[in-house]
C-alpha cells in the first residue's frame, strides 16, 4: 500500500474571532505539489480549529499515514498546532510529527523542545521536505545529509545546514487538485469572483520589524510572467475568477514584471483591483499605469510619521516623501489607498506617537476620504531586528505554546513592558477613528451621506484628540462584529 503525507494548515481566530477560510493554504500547496510530482501520495487538511480532534483522530485512523506536517505560523495557530500535534502523538504515538512554516524556521529549536515534534523543516520547503520524506520512507539517505531541517538525538536538538533557496521557483507549484479551489473563491456584492495568489517570495528591503531579513535573507525570488498566467489561465476556465489578488511580500520588487503580469491579466479578463506597493515604489508614472489597468486601490505601508522612527527601522525613506507620494496619489481620483502605519516602538515617546497621528491627520487633508487608514501597535516577532529593542526593554516570547495562543496586542492578553493596557485601548480607540475617515467607494445613498459625517466628526475628534464617549465607535464595532461573523459562518 502507497503511504500517505498528511499535511496540515489550521485556520485559528485572528480577527473578531473570524478564521477566514478562504485563504489558500499556499505553504503546504507548494510542499504537497511538490511531493506528489515526486511520486507520494498527499493529503491537505486545511481546517478549523474547532475540527483538531475530529481530524487528529481520522488522520491517525489511516494505516497508510507516513508523516504529519504542519505549517505553522506565529500566533494562535503554534497554540492549535501543538494541541493538535499532542492529540496525533496520543492517538499513534509512532507517527512522525513535522513542523514547517514561517514559525518554525523563525523558532526552529523552540519547536523541537516540544516532545510532540519530531522535525522541523526550516525555510523554503518544497526539497527539504521531499528529501525528509525519503528518509522517513526509509531510503538511504542519511539524516546529517539533509539540509535545512532540525531533529532531537538522545533529546538533545540537532540543527543541520541550512538549504540554500531554490534557484528557480517556476519548478514548484501550489498544487490546486490537493484543495477543492472553489472554496476559495470569494464573490463580491456585484457578482465578480476573487482568488488570493503568490507570485514570488522574499524582499530585498531592511524594515527592521519584518521577518523578511532572517526568512528570505533579503532575496527576492519569482515565477515567470509566463508561469503566472498559464496558472491563473487554467484557475480560470475551472472557476470562473474575474479577480485576484497578490500575497506577495513585495510584487512590484521587479516593477517591470509586475506591470506585466497585470497587462497579460487584464487579456484574459482578470483584473486585479488592490495591489500592495512601497511608498517610495510610487510615481506618477506607475501610478497611471496601474490605474489604466483598473487597479482601484493599493496598499501602502507609510509606517511612521516620526523621523527617528523611521531611521530605526531602516525604512528608507523620509517623512518628506511620504509626503510627496501621498501627494501623487491625491491626483488620482479613482484610486484609493490602504495607509498602513506602526505605533509603539519600544523606544517611542508619546510625543513620536503623536508625530504619526500628526502626519496621517495631514495625508487626509492631502487626500479626503480616500485613504483607510490603519494605524497599528507594534508587536515584536520573532527573527525581526527591532525585536532585540523590544527584547533590551524586558519583552520576550512566550516560553510554553499555550501562551502564544495570547499573542496578539489587541486580545487584552498580551503585554509589553512599553505600554500600559490604557495606553494600548487609547491608540486602538485613535486607530477605529482613523478608520472612519474613509468613504468605501461602493456606498450608496444614504449610508454614504451618513459616513461623511461621521468621518468629519472623526477627524475633528482625531484633530483635537477628544476622544470622550466614543459613540461613533461603539456602532461601528458592533456592525463590524456582525459582519465577520456573518462572513465566518
Ligand atoms: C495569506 C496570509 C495570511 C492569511 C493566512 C492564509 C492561510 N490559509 O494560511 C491570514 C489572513 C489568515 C493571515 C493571518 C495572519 N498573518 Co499572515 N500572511 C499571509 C501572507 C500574505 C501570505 C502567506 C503565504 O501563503 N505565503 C506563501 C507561502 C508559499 O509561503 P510560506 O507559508 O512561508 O511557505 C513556505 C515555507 O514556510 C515552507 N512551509 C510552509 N508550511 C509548511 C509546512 C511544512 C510541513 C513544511 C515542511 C514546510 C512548510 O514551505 C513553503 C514553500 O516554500 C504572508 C506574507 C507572505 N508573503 O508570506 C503573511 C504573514 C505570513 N502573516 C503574518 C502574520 C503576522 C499574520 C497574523 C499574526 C496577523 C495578525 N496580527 O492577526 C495572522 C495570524 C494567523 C493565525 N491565525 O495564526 C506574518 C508572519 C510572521 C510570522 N512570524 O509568522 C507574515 C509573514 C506577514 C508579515 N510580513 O509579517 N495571514
Ligand atoms: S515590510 Fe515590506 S518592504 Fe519592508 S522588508 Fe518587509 S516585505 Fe519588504
Amino acid at each position: 500500500m502507497q503511504s500517505t503525507i498528511h499535511l496540515i494548515n489550521i485556520a485559528s481566530p485572528f480577527r473578531e474571532g473570524m478564521t477566514n477560510m478562504k485563504r489558500p493554504p499556499s505553504g503546504i500547496l507548494y510542499v504537497g505539489g511538490y511531493l506528489k510530482k515526486n511520486g507520494y501520495k498527499v493529503k491537505v487538511h486545511h481546517i478549523n480549529y474547532r475540527d483538531i480532534e475530529l481530524v487528529a483522530r481520522k488522520i491517525t485512523n489511516d494505516s497508510s499515514a507516513l508523516f504529519v506536517g504542519f505549517s505553522v505560523k506565529t500566533g494562535k495557530q503554534v497554540t492549535y498546532s501543538a494541541l493538535m500535534s499532542q492529540q496525533i502523538k496520543n492517538f499513534r504515538n509512532n507517527l512522525p510529527v513535522v513542523w514547517g512554516g514561517i514559525h518554525t524556521s523563525l523558532l526552529p529549536d523552540d519547536c523541537l523542545r516540544y516532545p510532540f515534534i519530531d522535525y522541523v523543516v526550516i525555510g523554503e520547503g518544497e526539497i527539504t521536505m521531499l528529501e525528509l520524506t525519503d528518509y522517513l520512507s526509509e531510503t538511504k539517505l542519511q539524516i546529517e545529509e539533509i539540509k535545512g531541517i532540525g531533529y532531537k538525538i538522545n533529546g538533545v536538538n540537532k540543527i543541520n545546514a541550512p538549504r540554500p533557496f531554490a534557484k528557480n521557483i517556476d519548478q514548484f507549484n501550489q498544487d490546486w487538485d490537493l484543495i477543492d479551489i472553489k472554496n476559495y473563491v470569494r464573490t463580491y456584492s456585484d457578482g465578480r469572483l476573487k482568488l488570493d495568489y503568490i507570485t514570488s517570495r522574499g524582499c530585498p528591503h531592511t524594515c527592521g520589524f519584518c521577518y523578511n531579513q532572517e526568512f528570505n535573507k533579503r532575496k527576492w525570488r519569482s515565477h515567470s510572467v509566463e508561469f503566472v498566467i498559464n496558472d491563473l489561465k487554467k484557475i480560470k476556465e475551472k472557476t470562473g475568477i474575474n479577480v485576484v489578488s497578490f500575497d506577495d511580500d513585495n510584487f512590484f520588487t521587479n516593477r517591470k514584471r509586475g506591470l506585466s503580469i497585470l497587462q497579460e491579466l487584464k487579456k484574459i479578463g482578470i483584473t486585479c483591483n488592490w495591489v500592495e506597493l512601497r511608498i517610495d515604489y510610487i510615481t506618477e508614472e506607475l501610478i497611471e499605469q496601474l490605474v489604466k489597468l483598473d487597479v482601484k486601490s493599493i496598499f501602502t505601508g507609510w509606517e511612521s510619521g516620526n523621523e527617528n522612527t523611521l531611521k530605526k527601522v531602516a525604512k528608507g525613506y523620509t517623512l518628506e516623501k511620504i509626503l510627496e507620494k501621498t501627494k501623487i496619489l491625491a491626483k488620482f481620483k479613482t484610486l484609493s489607498a490602504d495607509a498602513s502605519a506602526i505605533i509603539g516602538f519600544p523606544w517611542e515617546t508619546k510625543k513620536d506617537i503623536d508625530d504619526t497621528i500628526s502626519l496621517a491627520l495631514k495625508m487626509f487633508e492631502t487626500k479626503k476620504f480616500q485613504l483607510n487608514f490603519n494605524i497599528g501597535l507594534y508587536v515584536p516577532y520573532p527573527g525581526a531586528p527591532v525585536s532585540l529593542d523590544a527584547a533590551k526593554k524586558g519583552f520576550q516570547f512566550p516560553t510554553d505554546y499555550e501562551n502564544w495562543s495570547k499573542f496578539d496586542i489587541l486580545s487584552g492578553e498580551m503585554e509589553v513592558p512599553w505600554f500600559t493596557r490604557k495606553q494600548v485601548n487609547y491608540y486602538t480607540l485613535i486607530d477605529k477613528y482613523f478608520k472612519l475617515l474613509y468613504i468605501f467607494p461602493s456606498l450608496k445613498f444614504p449610508f454614504k451621506q451618513f459616513s461623511y459625517i461621521v468621518a468629519i466628526m472623526a477627524y475633528l475628534r482625531l484633530k483635537s484628540r477628544f476622544l470622550f464617549f466614543p459613540f461613533e465607535v461603539w456602532i461601528t464595532d458592533r456592525i463590524k462584529k456582525r459582519v465577520y461573523k456573518k462572513l465566518d459562518s
